[in-house]
């Protein structure tokens, strides 16, 4: 029997995904290997532990996959140790937590409007409400990370643990900088690479790695595979990394994810995923010259990696109706706080895109461009009908000239 319901609305779905563009620059289209992995009867089984100390019978060719994933995160990304059990990469940050951390350590973090995540101690998240989080943002005047403010608060706060990641930060981070601070003022050191990781492998961006103590991932971003989150680390943390996952946080790994893992790390550590990891970055750039060229902001007036995020307030724009009817022009985006935003974080003044999943279905910077000028074009003319019409008919043909999932159905 099939459930004709769930079977429509999955189509339905798959549908939205290839006939809009996408620009949220966390999402992404993994290939269809790592798609087939996660639908397998892996799903099916449980595997307490780690290859070789199991708590259920049965395992034995689980181990192998899971050995095979870890083995290729390490050699990845030059790792010394790799957990690919985590579920997300909250749950990733979540364990870094129990490892590193007593409940009310303090721990010194990116402020959520400048860039950086809820699980960095933002008060409505457990890790606001368990650890004893102070912040760092960015220069009110550059919008950049002021390595010698960092040092100031963190000598001053003397956290445990320092955070260095991105959320909606648009420019390279210093993890050699950060290192230094950490070991001046004795914390451990945490890169959280989640929006980054496709970058760092195919060496677009600098590696956390010897910088960091501590790294975590995220799989389906721009390293392209299943949702899921990655641990790295080096091998004295190796044994409390692994406890704080299991059993400190979660129960049994999911094994088709686990699987899915394994091929997106090998289909990284092929030439055609650098590749496509630099026209990521050139599409990026492509797009942040249009909207500059329109006279458009960008938070720090430009992008070093795959994203950035557009300051409304010049506009006299709300983010949230901007996002809605882009949405209905069939194109994705999500509102976004900027550095010190006065507005509510539902309804706030910026609009983050990026060029990670437009970039899969194979535009370049030509095209990168027709696309952020369809944003611009919107964003000058919002209550104009045609205009409107007019975008919609190009995304149209867009979407169809760099098709994806095309014979796609379930
Ligand atoms: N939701 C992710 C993002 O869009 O960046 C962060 O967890």
């Amino acid at each position: 029997m099939t459930d004709e319901k769930i079977q429509r609305l999955i189509n339905q779905e798959i549908a939205r995904q290839r006939d809009g563009l996408t620009l949220i620059p966390s999402e992404n289209y993994a290939s269809l290997e790592v798609l087939r992995a996660m639908g397998t009867p892996l799903s099916n089984k449980y595997s307490e532990g780690y290859p070789g100390r199991r708590y259920y019978g049965g395992n034995e060719i689980i181990d192998e996959i899971e050995s095979l994933a870890i083995e290729r995160a390490k050699r990845l990304f030059g790792a010394e140790h790799a957990n690919v059990q985590p579920h997300s990469g909250s749950q990733a940050n979540a364990a870094v937590y129990l490892a590193l951390l007593k409940p009310g350590d303090k721990v010194l973090g990116f402020d959520l409007r400048s860039g950086g995540h809820l699980t960095h101690g933002s008060p409505v998240n457990f890790s606001g409400q368990i650890y004893s989080f102070v912040y760092y943002g960015v220069d009110v005047k550059t919008e950049l990370i002021d390595l010698a403010g960092v040092a100031k608060i963190a000598r001053k706060e003397k956290p445990r643990l320092i955070i260095v990641s991105t959320t909606s930060y648009s420019r390279r981070l210093d993890f050699e900088g950060f290192a230094k601070i950490a070991k001046e003022v004795g914390a451990y050191l945490l890169g959280d690479i989640a929006h980054i990781a496709g970058l760092v492998v195919a060496g677009e961006h600098p590696s956390p790695f010897p910088h960091c103590d501590v790294v975590t991932a995220t799989t389906h971003k721009t390293l392209r595979g299943p949702r899921g989150g990655l641990l790295l680390c080096k091998k004295e943390l190796a044994e409390i990394i692994d406890k704080a996952v299991f059993p400190g946080t979660q129960g049994g790994p999911l094994d088709n994810i686990v699987a899915a893992k394994a091929i997106c790390f090998a289909e990284a550590m092929k030439p055609e995923f650098k590749a496509y990891q630099h026209q990521v970055i050139l599409n990026a750039r492509a797009m942040a010259k249009e909207f500059i060229e329109q006279g458009i902001k960008i938070v720090s007036g430009g992008t070093d990696n795959h994203l950035m995020v557009l300051d409304l307030t010049f506009l006299g724009l709300e983010a949230r109706k901007v996002q809605n009817e882009l949405e209905e022009l069939g194109i994705y985006v999500n509102r976004n706080a900027i550095p010190g935003d006065q507005r509510p974080p539902f309804n706030p003044s910026g609009l983050r895109l990026g060029s990670p999943a437009i970039t899969t279905r194979g535009l370049k910077e030509k095209e990168a461009r027709i696309v952020a000028g369809l944003v611009a074009k919107f964003l000058k003319n919002p209550a104009d009908k045609k205009i409107k019409n007019e975008i919609k008919k190009a995304v149209s043909r867009l979407v169809k000239e760099f098709s994806i999932y095309e014979d796609f159905k379930y």
